[in-house]
Parts: C-alpha cells; structure tokens; sequence
C-alpha cells in the first residue's frame, strides 16, 4: 500500500517535472523569437507634473549605442490614454509644437527630449501622480522592438 502511494506520488512529480520543462522550453522559443531590444540607452527619464488631468510631458535623452540607426516611432504606457511624440518650437516669437511620427537616431548619436525641444506627450492619465513615483513607458523602435523606461515624476519647475 505504501509502495503503491510513493509510485504513485512519483509519477505524479515525474509528470510535474515534464511539464515545468516543456514550460520552460515554451519560454525561452518565446523569447528568442520576440523582436530585437534596441541597442539604446535611455537616461535622465522623467515626466514633469502638472496639475489636474493637464497633459504632462515626458523627457529623457536617448543614445544609439549599436552600430545601426534606430527610429523612435512613438510610446505607449498603461499609465496614459494616450502619448504623441512632440518638437517645440519658436515661430513669431510664440511658442508652438508639432507632431513627430518617427525620429532617426545613428549610431554613437544622442538625441534629448528636453523642454523647448522634443517630448513626450502624455494625456489622459489612468491613475494619479506625486513627485517621486515612477511611471513606466514603452518606446517603441521600427523593426528594432521596444524598450519599457521607467520614468521619475519630477516637479513642474525640474529641467
Ligand atoms: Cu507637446
């Protein structure tokens, strides 16, 4: 009876142990088969907080270390409706902006999203925001995957 009990729980764990494998196999063909991450480094990422539901803007600097060009195609976040990519400018001395649908980075090359210059536009926020937290945002690169950032909540007057 007891013999029969221990079969009985090894063939059970042998079972177990089959399919943990089979997971585990399942997991890394998954991974292998995602798409590229991008050969970026991302720095200095952080939303400036505005009050109520106003849109935030998103910076960082962004700098291709691989030996091909990247193209930042835009970024999506759970934590936003939705996020365009922006470029201020000055025309007849007022401040305006643009939308960016990609942005081309060689490689060795840099590019800062900074006030006055390139954001990410953040609107419709799903949850509420303090100095101090983070919130994660996917950037999104053609043929090249996406890279999840978290980015620092900063006060409005931060650079
Ligand atoms: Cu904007």
């Amino acid at each position: 009876m007891q013999r029969i009990h221990w079969q009985k729980h090894v063939s059970i764990s042998g079972t177990h142990g089959r399919g943990s494998m089979m997971l585990a196999l399942l997991l890394s063909c998954a991974v292998a088969n995602a798409a590229p991450v991008p050969s970026v480094v991302i720095t200095q990422a952080r939303v400036r907080l505005l009050p109520g539901n106003l849109p935030l803007a998103g910076y960082f600097t962004l700098t291709n270390d691989g030996s091909a060009p990247v193209t930042l195609t835009g970024a999506i976040s759970g934590s936003f409706k939705q996020i365009m990519m922006h470029r201020s400018f000055e025309s007849d001395g007022m401040s305006k902006m643009a939308p960016v649908a990609k942005l081309t980075i060689q490689p060795r090359k840099s590019v800062h999203f900074r006030p006055g210059s390139y954001h990410l536009m953040l609107m419709g926020r799903q949850q509420s925001l303090s100095v101090g937290d983070t919130v994660p945002i996917q950037l999104q690169f053609k043929n090249s995957g996406a890279l999840t950032v978290e980015f620092k909540v900063v006060p409005v007057g931060a650079q």
